[in-house]
C-alpha cells in the first residue's frame, strides 16, 4: 500500500517494527503479523438494530449487491468485505481456521459450517469503492435474536468468547437506526470500544422516515432535521448523524436500474401521490403490470416511485442521478473517507503499540521491545496517536472529566485555533497565551490527578500545550 507509505506516523510504526524483527527469533514472525495489520485499509464495522438496512448500505457503498439483503431472511454471519482478486471467499471458524466458500453469482449461498461455529465470512472482491476502507456488515440486534447479536459480539468485543485469531479487529463504526436509537443499541455500541471521533451515526431509511413518502412533510428533508436533533443527544457516541436512503443509493450505486424501468415510471403520469399509491396497491396496477409495479417498489420504494417519475421522464441516467443525490450516500462516503478514515488510523496505531506492551509483558525481550515502543510514542509524528489513546482511556474512566473535551478538541481542529477551541481571527500571540494558560492550568491538575488515565492525559496534553504556546 505504498500510497500511505508517506505517512509519518506510518512510517515511525514501520520502523518499530524492522526494529522489533531485528530482535529475530519469533519477533519477526510478530512483527511481519503486526505489519499486515498496518498496511491494510481500516476496517469499518457496520452495525445495528435488526433490518435497519445495514446489508443495503453496505451494497450501496461497494457499488455491487454482494450482501444479502432481504424483507425476511437476515444476516446471519459477520461478512468482512475486502478488496482483492480473484473474487473469492472463506469462512473462519471460532478457532480461526479457514474453509473455502462457493460463490453463487455475487453472494454466498451456501455455508460450510453451521452458523454458529463461524466468526466471519470473509469475500474478496476487486472494487475499488473498498480498496481504502475494508467494510464489515454484521447480524442485526435484537433482543428476538440472541444467536445473531452474539455472532456479532464474537468477532468485535475483546474477550467475548473469543480467541484473537477470530476477531475481525475493526477500526472504525458505522451505526445505523431508523429512529432515536434504543438505549441497549447505545450501550452495545458503547462496548466496541471506539470513541465518537471514529463512529459515524447514519439515519437510515431516510425515504420512510416520519409519516414516510405521504406524509405532510417531505421524509428526507425531516430526516435530515431529526439528523441533526440526534447528533446533538448521541455526541457522546457518534461524531455526526448523516440521513441515508440505502435503498436509493443501492440501486442507483449498483446499477440496478434500467431505461426499461425509468419509461415504466413516467406511464404513471401526474398523478397525485395518494391515488398513486392506491393504485400500486391495488390487484391491477395499470398501466403497469404487476411484476413491474414490484420490480419498481423493490428498486426505488414508494418514495421513489412518487417523486421519481420527474426525472424519470429525463431517462435513466437522470432518475439514477436524482436517487444518487436524494439518498444522501455521496456525504456518507465523503465523512468515511475522510475524517473516520483519520480516526480508525489512530484507532488501529494505538492498537499496535498496545501489541508492542502486550509482547514485552510476556517476551524475554523485554526491555529492548519497551524501548522500541517508547521511543515509537516520542517521535512528533505520534501525537495525534497519544491524543486519542488517551481521549479512549479517559472517556471509559471518566467520561465527566474537562479533559476529554480538550483531547477532542485538540484531534478536531486544523488550525492551533481550532485545536484550543478558539474563534477564528486571532492572531498568533493571542493563540499562544490561551496555550500557555492551558499549559499551566494542566500543570497544575497534574499535581492531583484521580486515575492513571488523567495522569496519562495530562502528560500528553502538556507536551502539546508546550508545543502550541511556542
Ligand atoms: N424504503 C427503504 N427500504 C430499505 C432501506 N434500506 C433497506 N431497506 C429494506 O429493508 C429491508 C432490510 O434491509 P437489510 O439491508 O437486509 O437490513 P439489515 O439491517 O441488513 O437486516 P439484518 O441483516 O436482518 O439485520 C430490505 O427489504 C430492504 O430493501 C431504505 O433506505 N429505504
Ligand atoms: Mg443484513
Amino acid at each position: 500500500m505504498a500510497a500511505v507509505a508517506t505517512d509519518p506516523m506510518h512510517q515511525v510504526l514501520d520502523q518499530a517494527l524492522r526494529s522489533l524483527a531485528g530482535l529475530g527469533g519469533n519477533l519477526v514472525d510478530e512483527a511481519n503479523r503486526i505489519g499486515s495489520v498496518l498496511w491494510s485499509p481500516p476496517r469499518v464495522v457496520i452495525v445495528g438494530r435488526l433490518k435497519a438496512g445495514k446489508s443495503t448500505l453496505v451494497n450501496a457503498l461497494i457499488g455491487a449487491p454482494v450482501a444479502e439483503t432481504a424483507a425476511l431472511e437476515a444476516t446471519r454471519v459477520v461478512a468482512v468485505y475486502q478488496d482483492g482478486a480473484p473474487s473469492r471467499a472463506e469462512v473462519v471458524d471460532v478457532q480461526g481456521r479457514r474453509y473455502p466458500v462457493t460463490l453463487g453469482r455475487e453472494q454466498v449461498t451456501d455455508l460450510p459450517l453451521p452458523a454458529e461455529q463461524i466468526a466471519y465470512l470473509h469475500r474478496w472482491l476487486p472494487s475499488s469503492a473498498i480498496r481504502s476502507i475494508t467494510l464489515v456488515d454484521t447480524p442485526g440486534l435484537a433482543t428476538l435474536t440472541t444467536e445473531n447479536e452474539t455472532a456479532t459480539r464474537r468477532v468485535l468485543i475483546d474477550g467475548f468468547e473469543q480467541t484473537r485469531t477470530a476477531s475481525v479487529d475493526a477500526d472504525a463504526a458505522v451505526f445505523l437506526f431508523d429512529s432515536t436509537p434504543r438505549a441497549d443499541e447505545v450501550s452495545f455500541l458503547k462496548q466496541l470500544g471506539f470513541t465518537p471521533l471514529n463512529t459515524l451515526g447514519v439515519l437510515s431509511r431516510a425515504d420512510g422516515f416520519g409519516e414516510g413518502a405521504l406524509g405532510r412533510r417531505d421524509p428526507i428533508e425531516h430526516a435530515a432535521t431529526h439528523a441533526r436533533v440526534l447528533a446533538r443527544q448521541l455526541s457522546d457516541s457518534v461524531a455526526t448523524v448523516v440521513p441515508i436512503s440505502g435503498l436509493m443509493a443501492q440501486t442507483s450505486r449498483t446499477g440496478a436500474l434500467t431505461e426499461a424501468d425509468a419509461y415504466a415510471m413516467t406511464t404513471l403520469g401526474r398523478m397525485r401521490p395518494l391515488e398513486l399509491i392506491e393504485l400500486l396497491e391495488s390487484d391491477d396496477p395499470a398501466p403497469l403490470d404487476p411484476r413491474m409495479r414490484d420490480r419498481l417498489l423493490d428498486l426505488v420504494g414508494e418514495y421513489g416511485l412518487i417523486n421519481g417519475r420527474a426525472p424519470a421522464g429525463r431517462g435513466a441516467a437522470e432518475l439514477n442521478r436524482w436517487l444518487v443525490e436524494r439518498s444522501g450516500i455521496a456525504a456518507l462516503q465523503h465523512l468515511m473517507h475522510t475524517s473516520l478514515s483519520q480516526f480508525a488510523g489512530l484507532q488501529r496505531a494505538s492498537r499496535i503499540l498496545g501489541h508492542f506492551d502486550q509482547l514485552a509483558f510476556t517476551h524475554p525481550a523485554r526491555d529492548q521491545i519497551r524501548g522500541i515502543a517508547q521511543y515509537a510514542r516520542s517521535q512528533p509524528a505520534m501525537r495525534p496517536v497519544a491524543l486519542f489513546t488517551d481521549l479512549h482511556r479517559m472517556l471509559d474512566a471518566d467520561p465527566a472529566s474537562p479533559l476529554v473535551g480538550d483531547l477532542r478538541q485538540l484531534l478536531l481542529g486544523r488550525t492551533p485555533a481550532e485545536r484550543l477551541g478558539l474563534p477564528p481571527g486571532l492572531n498568533r500571540g493571542q493563540v499562544q497565551a490561551t496555550a500557555a494558560a492551558k499549559l499551566s492550568e494542566a500543570h497544575s491538575q497534574a499535581l492531583s490527578t484521580m486515575t492513571s488515565a488523567e495522569d496519562a492525559a495530562l502528560v500528553t496534553l502538556i507536551a502539546t500545550y508546550t508545543d502550541l504556546a511556542r
